[in-house]
Order: structure tokens, then sequence, then C-alpha cells
């Protein structure tokens, strides 16, 4: 994947970049990362890159000028056409991101993100230069990086080769659309909090069995909203309503 990422400050991504599983599959160019700064597209001497909302109020929108050189920059990087690239813009007015958007996202072969800063970005380039929009959450940030950051590592870690173990990324939370099991290291004995004799036992059926319990389970206390009673097999259905059977008492 060749990612464009059009952000006044490029130096947040070494994040990315330096560290970790992004990094090792950055330095094997299992996604390119490059670039666009609107600073460097600024006119004027002091390069310039915010401006005053019309209607007037505090705060300050970034420099339409500079901020559309950027992005048409990034869109003939990814060559003369430009149609086949998609833009997008990270912001808590977004589509919400999970799981399933980031599988498709990651698929994609070119792409570039806008991170915004200060109150954000004129409507009219959302308008004219913006194909989507998505956000990682109902909350605000400073800008729109830690954002693309957030949903560049969740594209990296499904790019083939990127997981050491080609079925870690299918065993992940979500990957089912279900939570995690618990998982237990040592030691064993743990302040008298002693790890479940299943998993000490070598029977992997039932080691699966019980992982397959516990995530169900695990989902339905903390995350109900995830649980689509429809599409859970007569088997899932009978060990949930198992479970809340018990703990009704
Ligand atoms: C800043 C501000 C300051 C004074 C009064 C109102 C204000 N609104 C904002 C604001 O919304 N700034 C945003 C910062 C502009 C777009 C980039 N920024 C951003 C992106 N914050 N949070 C996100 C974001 C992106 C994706 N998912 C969740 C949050």
């Amino acid at each position: 994947m060749q990612l464009s990422v059009v952000t006044l400050f490029p130096e947040m991504f070494a994040a990315l970049t330096d560290w970790g599983i992004s990094g090792r599959a950055v330095k094997r160019e299992l996604i390119t990362l490059d670039f666009f700064n609107p600073r460097e597209f600024a006119t004027d001497k002091q390069r310039t890159v915010d401006d005053k909302p019309f209607g007037g109020g505090p705060g300050m929108l970034m420099k339409s000028g500079p901020l559309i050189a950027a992005i048409n920059q990034a869109k003939k990087s990814h060559g003369t056409e430009g149609e086949e690239v998609k833009v997008a813009y990270l912001s808590p007015q977004g589509t919400p991101l999970d799981h399933a958007a980031v599988v498709n996202l990651a698929k994609r072969e070119r792409f570039i993100l806008v991170c915004g800063r200060y109150q954000g970005i004129d409507a009219r380039v959302i308008e004219q230069e913006i194909d989507e929009e998505w956000s990682i959450g109902n909350f605000v940030l400073s800008g729109g990086e830690l954002a693309a950051m957030s949903l560049i590592d969740a594209m990296i870690r499904l790019q083939p080769g990127a997981l050491g173990h080609e079925d870690s990324a299918k065993e992940d939370s979500f990957g089912n659309g279900l939570l995690h099991w618990p998982e237990y290291t040592r030691p064993q004995d743990f302040e008298n909090n002693r790890v479940p004799d299943v998993l000490l036992s070598g029977d992997h059926e039932a080691i699966k069995d019980w992982r397959k319990k516990q995530s169900l389970i695990s989902t339905l206390k903390k995350r109900p909203d995830l649980i689509s009673w429809e599409r859970l097999s007569e088997e899932e259905r009978t060990i949930l309503k198992e479970f809340t059977d018990e703990s009704r008492c």
C-alpha cells in the first residue's frame, strides 16, 4: 500500500515508522509512507499555514491555499489519473471506524490521509478535495495526526506478512466479531490467584472450547452491543444462555 499523509507535523509519524510491528512493516516496504506538509507550500515569507474563520470567534483554521496545494501534490504522486486514489479526512464528524471498515481500507493499493489542525479546515476544501471522512471515536483531539496514526497502524497489521504469525490478525479481538478471551502467563500462582486448570491440562480441544466460551461471555459482559444473536451459531447461543441462566440465581 502506498500511503500519503498531508500533515503539518510529519515528525509525529516516527511513532509508527520507528517502532514495533509498524516500524518493521515500513522497513520491509509492506507499506510506503510519504508526507506532504502544507507549510512547504506556503507562499509568504512567514510560511503562514493558519487563517481566521469568517464570522469571527476564537481560534484559527488551516489556510486553504497551502493545504490544497499539499493535497494536490499528494494526488500527483499517486499518478496522473488521480481518480483512483481516495482522499480521507480524519475528524470527529467522520463515519465511525470499526474493524470491518479497516479491513476494507487495508485492501487499497493507495490512499491519502489529510490531518487537520487548529479548528479544522474550510468546508469547501472538504467538499472539493475530500472523498470520505472517518472518525476513530467520539472525542476531540488536538489534530488529526493521532487519529491517522491509529488508522494506519490498524491497516498495517492487516498487510500480508506484517505479523510474524500469519493467523495472528484473525485471532485478534474483532477478527471474528468477538472480544479476545483472557490470557495468562507465568507465574501459575499469582498471590493465590491461579491460572485456570484447563489451560494447564494439555487438552487442546478443551482449551479451545474454554476460550470460545470465555470470548462469548466476555463480549456479552463488556460489549453486549457487539453480540448479534442472529449471527451466532446454535452452539454459541446455548453457551450464552447457560451463562445468563447461571448468573441470574
Ligand atoms: C478545535 C477547536 C478550538 C476551539 C473551538 C472549537 C474547536 N474545534 C476544534 C476541532 O474540532 N479541531 C479539530 C482537531 C479539527 C480537525 C482535526 N482535529 C481533530 C481530529 N480532533 N479530533 C479529531 C479526530 C479525528 C478522528 N477521530 C476522532 C477525532
